[in-house]
């Protein structure tokens, strides 16, 4: 059972990455110099909430190209995520990374990867080493409904129920995929029911309620642990901005952007915290302006960093 602390700290969770993409968009449309594409989450905090929050310190994450509530939920610190969006050296990858390709080792976000699909043969690599040195750790795999139609989706989802990994893999559906809609690139509803076909077991489960993801979450992980193999959960959501803030959106209706917003997964928790009378408006108030203050500072310290030098583009590359 989940309880009223660990619902507030879903809550708290959510408005950070909310407040800390706001910031992202003003600062964007301000001009500020960005270090790669503005790719949001906006809408779907609840999944990456949910999620994370539901995973122990040690679990693995991979991320994909929509990466900071991802990040942020699991932990990461938000001044050294503002300073590799903005190209710092004191970024989490000394700016080398910028917004599209953050990994935060210190809290087992290992890697961030635009190429759909490419992340999920990585967190079966990362789930085969945990199972191999017996340590107890999932890893969980996050990717959108277009990476479910990438051929890596399907081997890797076979290898890792064949061995029977600890690995979520969590497909956020958010309806889109680029321009593309869920319906315009396969056939299947539900994504989760392409578990069965692997011998796996999969969920679909309301993506904008935390806490349904976060008891899904805790269920896989579970299960992942008694050595029962993989799950697949679809997380059934929606993305409010554009592809990117460089995309005018204009091919999503805006009554279904407008419905989907009346969902909105901060405004769903905070109502029923507050019905349950597990918050007031003053906490409220207060976790909002928290928000706020943390972003203010990740955004002093980033702006307060200095830039890379050029002859540290070479430092920490390898090759053969
Ligand atoms: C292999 C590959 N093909 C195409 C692209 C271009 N691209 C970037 S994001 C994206 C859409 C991905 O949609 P989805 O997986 O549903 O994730 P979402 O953006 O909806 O979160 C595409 C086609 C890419 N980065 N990598």
């Amino acid at each position: 059972m989940i309880t009223s602390t660990k619902k507030i700290d879903l809550l708290e969770s959510m408005l950070l990455v909310r407040r800390f993409e706001e910031k992202l968009t003003e600062m964007s449309r301000a001009g500020e110099r960005i270090a790669g594409m503005v790719i949001l989450c906006t809408g779907q905090e609840a999944v990456a909430a949910g999620v994370c929050r539901a995973l122990e310190p040690e679990d693995v994450i991979i991320s994909n190209h929509r990466s900071h509530g991802h990040l942020l939920a699991k932990g990461a610190p938000p001044g050294p995520v503002m300073a590799e969006i903005l190209g710092r050296r004191t970024g989490c990858n000394k700016g080398k990374s910028g917004t599209l390709h953050i990994a935060v080792p210190e809290v087992n976000a290992l890697c961030t990867t635009t190429v759909v699909g490419g992340g999920i043969p990585i967190a079966v690599g990362t789930a085969f080493a945990a199972q191999y040195q017996r340590r107890p750790v999932v890893t969980t795999c996050f990717f959108g409904d277009g990476a479910a139609d990438e051929g890596s989706f399907h081997e890797a989802l076979n290898l890792a129920a064949l061995w029977h990994l600890p690995v979520i893999f969590v497909c956020e559906n958010n309806a889109w995929a680029g321009a593309q809609r869920h319906e315009e690139h396969t056939l299947v509803q539900d994504i989760a029911t392409r578990a069965l076909g692997y011998g796996m077991t999969g969920h679909v489960v309301d993506g904008n309620d935390a806490v349904a993801v976060y008891e899904a979450t805790r269920e896989a992980r579970r299960r992942c642990l008694e050595g029962k193999g993989p799950v697949l959960l679809e997380m059934k959501t929606y993305r409010w901005r554009g592809h990117s803030e460089f995309d005018r959106q204009l091919y999503q209706p805006k009554e279904e952007i407008a419905a989907w917003m009346e969902r909105c997964p901060i405004k769903l928790l905070q109502e029923a915290l507050l019905a349950e009378g597990v918050l007031t408006y003053a906490v409220v108030a207060e976790m909002e302006d928290r928000a706020r203050r943390t972003v203010e500072e990740a955004v002093a310290f980033a702006m307060n960093s200095p830039w890379p030098e050029p002859e540290e583009a070479l430092e920490n590359v390898f090759c053969d």
